[in-house]
């Protein structure tokens, strides 16, 4: 009996689990912005004190739920010679998160050579895009309409995919939640495309 309920509430608690990326150069807010999205998702966790986040060097991985299922982050480390390491987690995400360091006009076309590696990679072929404006919090950072102005080239090789532009504040938390549930509920649309992991297989 106790097998055969415990096995039950296994059953019912069991939720689909989706793979999420978040990338771009280093700097632009990444681990910052894991940080506050597990705060804002998950009750009673009040994050590690976010000057104490130092330079990723390899990757962080962190776990929330919302709409009933789980989203696995991993941000990856952005340096130059940590992106190359990027393309072996292609195949197995659903969704991807690229962070654009508002503040940081000289690097802006760096992040665009990036990001059109990134998304024109067959292995991200219609996988949902959230494009983050970071840092918007700052006096004197590029708005979103700059951002997507400085990345207009790039919308012609996004391929079919859903996609949202948006500003936030990774520090401050501004925009943080809207976004990830916009990107969970894409997740979730295209989930014949590329299936959940489930967490028991
Ligand atoms: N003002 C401001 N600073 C931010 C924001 N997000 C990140 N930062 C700062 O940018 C620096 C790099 O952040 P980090 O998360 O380590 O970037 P990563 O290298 O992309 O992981 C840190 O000093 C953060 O406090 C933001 O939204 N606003
Ligand atoms: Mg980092």
């Amino acid at each position: 009996m106790y097998t055969l309920v415990s096995g039950l509430v296994r059953e019912l608690l069991k939720r689909d689990e989706y793979n999420v990326l978040i990338l771009g150069l280093d700097n632009a807010g990444k681990t910052t912005l894991l940080e506050h999205t597990k705060i804002k998702f998950t009750s009673g966790y009040t994050g590690k004190p976010f000057h104490k986040i130092t330079a990723t060097i390899g990757l962080n991985i962190g776990n929330i739920s919302t709409l009933g299922v789980n989203l696995l982050f991993w941000d990856l480390g952005g340096q130059d010679e940590l992106q190359s390491l990027w393309d072996k987690y292609y195949a197995e995400c659903h969704g991807v998160v690229w962070v654009v360091d508002s503040l940081d006009e000289a690097r802006v076309d760096d992040s665009r050579v990036a990001f059109e590696k990134m998304i024109r990679n067959e292995h991200m072929r219609g996988v949902p895009l959230l494009f983050l404006c970071n840092k918007q919090d700052m006096v004197g950072c590029l708005n979103v309409n700059q951002i997507r102005e400085a990345f207009s080239d790039s919308a012609s090789k996004m391929g079919s995919r859903d996609c949202s532009v948006r500003g936030v504040s990774a520090l401050h938390g501004q925009g943080i939640k809207d976004a990830i549930v916009w990107l969970a509920q894409c997740v979730i649309k295209n989930n014949e495309t590329r299936p959940p992991i489930n967490k028991d297989d």
